[in-house]
């Protein structure tokens, strides 16, 4: 049973037992997220202080600016899981293919491969808003000790041995599942240390608030357009607070903790929506089911997609169950 302030690692050491491919392996993956998290915070902290922000003169496979602070933290976690031989194989936002890790070592036993959004919402970054890491990871399905391939990352997100997220905002917060539930710990920075401060996060079954840019309305579903408007009427507990900051972890994060729903449909414009499947949907939806609430494209499962290729983009409705539902139910009356 966790305790409160129970330090991460203490925590780790505890409910090792209770994973069922304890080999330790995992733990020490976990704990080098940890130490990645604690050097990117470190700098997401005072990156108005150095001329660390602003665009690094370099696109991403996006096509989007990539911030100095993007492929500073891109390449500290990359780092950190390449040093301490602990994966066979990576894949990043920021980079355009997947990573083997010691691919021509025949002593890589390693099993685990490890997708990562390493600054998601980082245009805030130079306005002083919070951004944050999520990552996904999942035992490989290629032999142990050949290169990794890409079928390793091709995987359905409920496959995943484990995901999480790290917010870096008025405190910094690691939140992970290994599919037992969902354990947040905050950064006491005075110390360097991660304290179990939320444990067994659960999302409300209801929520009154609804995150989705509403710049974007005339672009949507008809589905959609009906749920905002659902969401906006005088009736019952309603109408909802809109609230949207732009960064995804920072957006689901306060709805775990008070109830709501977060969407990013498909549109005119981004005819998939514009989250991707593998770093982004799939670990977040991982999250979301271990903490009650639900994650779907607006008709299907996001944990049961197939991926087909590594950026593929997926609209996400995810958040309060019964809310997910209700604006499931207005994609299917819409259609
Ligand atoms: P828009 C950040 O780029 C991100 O991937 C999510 O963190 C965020 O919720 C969304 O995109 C914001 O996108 O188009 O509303 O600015």
């Amino acid at each position: 049973m966790s305790q409160k302030n129970q330090t991460l690692g203490e925590f780790i050491i505890e409910n090792q037992a209770s994973f069922k491919y304890t080999s330790g392996e995992l733990s020490r993956l976990i704990n080098s997220i940890r130490l990645a998290a604690k050097v990117v915070n470190h700098e997401v902290n005072k990156a108005g202080l150095v001329d660390i922000i602003g665009a690094a003169g370099e696109t991403n496979i996006q096509g989007e600016d990539q911030q100095k602070l993007d492929v500073y933290a891109n390449d500290k976690f990359i780092q950190t899981l390449t040093n301490r031989n602990i994966v066979c194989g990576i894949a990043s936002e920021e980079e355009d293919d997947f990573i083997s890790i010691n691919s021509q070592d025949e002593n890589n036993n390693n099993k685990y491969v490890v997708l990562i959004d390493p600054l998601d919402g980082s245009s805030n970054i130079d306005v002083n808003v919070s951004v944050g890491t999520i990552f996904s990871v999942f035992r490989r399905v290629t032999p142990v000790g050949t290169p990794v391939t890409i079928e390793d990352f091709l995987q359905k997100g409920n496959q995943q041995v484990a995901a999480g997220y790290v917010v870096y905002g008025t405190s910094t917060m690691l939140v992970y599942t290994t599919g037992a539930g969902v354990n947040g710990f905050t950064l006491n920075p005075a110390i360097g240390t991660f304290y179990l401060s939320h444990p067994n996060m659960q999302f409300p079954e209801n929520g009154k608030i609804y995150s989705v840019n509403e710049g974007n309305y005339i672009h949507f579903p008809q589905g959609i357009k009906n749920y905002i408007k659902y969401c906006q009427m005088e009736e019952g507990d309603r109408p909802y607070t809109s609230r949207y900051i732009g960064s995804l972890v920072s957006d689901f994060h306060r709805n775990m903790i008070k109830g709501g729903i977060y969407l990013y449909p498909k549109s005119s414009k981004d005819s998939n929506g514009k989250l991707r499947l593998l770093y982004e949907c799939n670990p977040m939806a991982f999250l979301a089911e271990q903490a009650n609430g639900k994650a779907s494209d607006g008709f299907n499962r996001i944990l049961d997609i197939q991926p087909e290729e590594l950026h593929q983009r997926v609209p996400f409705i995810c958040g309060s169950r019964n809310m997910v539902e209700k604006a499931e139910e207005f994609m299917r009356m819409a259609q």
